[in-house]
């Protein structure tokens, strides 16, 4: 019993975004369940990422849809990010949210993306939810299922990848973390850009199968196995139970 008193935190400070009751026993020394093995992770240096769970890619009328995808198969994606990011929350880890889109000139759009896939309506023009892809617009807007709390960080990137033209990177150092958990949509595009990005960069990644999407099955599958092939050669695959019994084992409240 002493050791475990010696051992624990008990995490009731107020964080930026919610106060945090929880007692950790053991900050340091915890253990995700994923593939291709097991990856250890301190609390103290893990951070919940979810890319661009926007409406522009899950609902009618946004960019996924104008690019003649089925938004429909992104919705599965929902359920397992709440419960990851309510533990996320209980337990005081740093939760940054992605959007992807542009200023309202479109100044930081390339000529090449503005015009990629002759669209009738694309980036920059009027479609059902305003403007597509462009900040401040309806469409813009994280879904109301995963709306940020006060205090979460949301980084607005121009690209795919999360790193790219941001801050992200400065955040996460200043913060002292190394391994992200990483949610969100599209598994090949943003998700997959973000990773290889992080990896490059010194983080390790996990994750969740079932916490990540794609509008093509395969993509998805095949997505995945790239990660964790070759020995994790990108990071880890794991899924939200896994990951949320992980974050909660330790938190007695
Ligand atoms: C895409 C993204 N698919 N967030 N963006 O264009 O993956």
């Amino acid at each position: 019993m002493q050791v475990l008193a010696y051992r624990s935190t008990v995490l009731n400070y107020k964080s930026d975004s919610h106060l945090v009751w929880g007692v950790i026993l053991d900050q340091a020394n915890n253990t995700f369940t994923a593939e291709p093995y097991d990856l250890k992770f301190d609390y103290r240096s893990t951070a919940l990422v979810v890319i661009d769970m926007q409406r522009d890619f899950l609902e009618p009328g946004g960019f996924g849809e104008l690019l003649g995808n089925d938004v429909s198969l992104l919705r599965n994606t929902i359920e397992p990010c709440q419960k990851v990011l309510n533990i996320a929350r209980k337990v005081g880890l740093i939760i940054i949210h992605t959007r992807e889109g542009h200023r309202e000139d479109l100044s930081d759009a390339p000529h090449s993306k503005l015009t990629r896939g002759n669209l009738k309506t694309g980036i920059g023009d009027l479609g059902p939810m305003g403007r597509v892809l462009v900040r401040g617009e309806p469409g813009h807007e994280i879904i109301s299922e995963l709306s940020p709390t006060k205090g979460e960080i949301i980084i607005d990137k121009p690209g795919k990848g999360a790193f790219y033209q941001t801050d992200l990177d400065f955040i996460l150092k200043n913060k002292s973390i190394k391994t992200l958990i990483v949610c969100g949509v599209t598994t090949e595009v943003c998700v997959h850009t973000t990773i290889r990005q992080a990896n490059d960069r010194g983080y390790e990644c996990i994750v969740p199968a079932d916490c990540v999407g794609s509008y093509f099955p395969e993509f998805q599958k095949i997505g995945l196995e790239m990660i964790k092939a070759q020995g994790g050669i990108f990071g880890w695959v794991s899924d939200s139970k896994r990951v949320t019994d992980a974050l909660s084992k330790n938190l007695l409240n």
